[in-house]
């Protein structure tokens, strides 16, 4: 199933040896967003963001935890991944062992790709700026411009949702996803494809289907979609591989895939033709990156999911779309989007073909602001 004989992308990051870490500390930020974000899961109003901050020898990095405070997306929140870094991950950090090793003691702890993403991340962004150079630099990939894909939330008048499609297509974003939900999807989509018949669409229902609705399903095959994301639940990719038989249009996995392994299962059962890797909920950019170069191996799309990050969790997905395999525009939206003011001194701007340039600087590029992380703090502790 695996191909043998190509290079694993991840080998030399695996040799990278970790520093001394002086100081760790866990800074809950909380953003009003510019407006409400609606799934069929929940409706959103702020992001709730766990940030990491390392220290070592004078030099800090930031990382963001993608959870939630609650647990509609996923089961990990921004408490159960206080409890797992501070209480587990960390203290598996020492001075002198390699990232590779440090996989491994994490592989002890079951799950919690969030938590061990966050800690992961922030080392990497950490040795990158250290090193003085981007962390697509470290992470072995050239720099280049990464095309931009916007998200639209679940809206209340169809109106609202021609508007923000049409705000979309005249800012030149690359492609347009739309959630959906059950009674408000066919007819939805269909309002979008008559006004815009050659947007490059794609819906994502957040698992809120059953194979009992795979005929309503099938009437999505008529609106030329790139690709419909996560029709059914989360835990059930064998439902996905048999409604995949049922529909022509490709499915894209989300909330089913959490590790290499279950992206191998799911591309070999036929479950989906594209899968959404974010790289929170995988445990962070080696097996991110591990995912899409299996999955360029079997031909099967890949791209960068978000969890409507912060400046810096952003900053993370935009360095990791330049690994091999992300053949598709992600979840890549400017940072107005979300918030009018980040906690970075460089919001995400589209250029004017649409494309999102890669901050330059060491590390993310993208620099923490400290005050504006001071102003919107909800809780903060130092673990080390
Ligand atoms: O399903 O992809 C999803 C946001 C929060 C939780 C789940 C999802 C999303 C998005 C937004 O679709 C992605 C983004 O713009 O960052
Ligand atoms: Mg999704």
């Amino acid at each position: 199933m695996i191909p043998t004989g190509r290079l694993s992308p991840t080998a030399a990051l695996e040799a990278v040896v970790l520093p001394r870490i002086d100081h760790a500390d866990l800074v809950t930020v909380k953003l009003p967003f510019v407006a409400p974000f609606g799934t069929s899961v929940h409706v959103w109003t702020d992001k709730e963001a766990m940030l990491m901050r390392l220290e070592s020898g004078g030099v800090t990095a930031w990382s963001e935890c993608v959870s939630d405070p609650d647990p509609f997306y996923a089961y990990e929140t921004n408490t159960t991944a206080r409890h797992i870094i501070r209480d587990f991950l960390l203290p598996l950090v020492e001075p002198g062992i390699t990232l590779g090793e440090l996989e491994g003691r994490f592989r002890h702890v079951r799950g919690h790709g969030m938590a061990k993403a966050t800690v992961e991340n922030a080392l990497l962004i950490l040795i990158a700026t250290q090193r003085g150079i981007p962390l697509h630099g470290l992470l072995g990939r050239p720099a280049k411009r990464i095309p931009s894909g916007l998200s639209i939330g679940l809206k209340d008048t169809r109106e609202e949702l021609l508007g923000a499609v049409e705000r979309a297509v005249a800012k030149g974003y690359h492609r347009v996803k739309m959630k959906v939900r059950k009674g408000q999807d066919v007819d939805w989509v269909r309002a979008v494809r008559d006004r815009f018949p050659d947007v490059p669409l794609m819906v994502d229902a957040n698992g809120d289907y059953t194979l009992a609705d795979a005929d309503h399903l099938r009437q999505l095959d008529q609106f030329n979609l790139t690709m419909v994301e996560q029709p059914l639940s989360y835990s059930d990719i064998i439902e996905h591989a048999s409604l995949q038989r049922e529909l022509k249009t490709a499915l894209c996995l989300d909330e089913s895939i959490h590790s290499l392994a279950d992206a191998a299962a799911a591309i070999s059962i036929g479950a989906c033709r594209v899968i959404n890797v974010k790289q929170g909920r995988v445990g962070g950019l080696l097996e991110s990156m591990r995912i899409a170069h299996l999955a360029a191996g079997l031909g099967i799309d890949v791209w960068s999911g978000g969890m409507d990050e912060t400046g810096v969790g952003r900053a993370v997905n935009i360095h990791l779309q330049t690994a091999e395999g992300f053949t598709l525009p992600g979840d890549t939206s400017e940072t107005a989007n979300y918030f009018d003011e980040d906690i970075v001194d460089q919001p995400v701007l589209l250029d004017d073909e649409g494309f999102i340039p890669i901050p330059e600087g060491p590390g993310l590029g993208a620099r923490v602001v400290p005050e504006r992380v001071l102003k919107r703090t909800i809780r903060a502790e130092r673990l080390r």
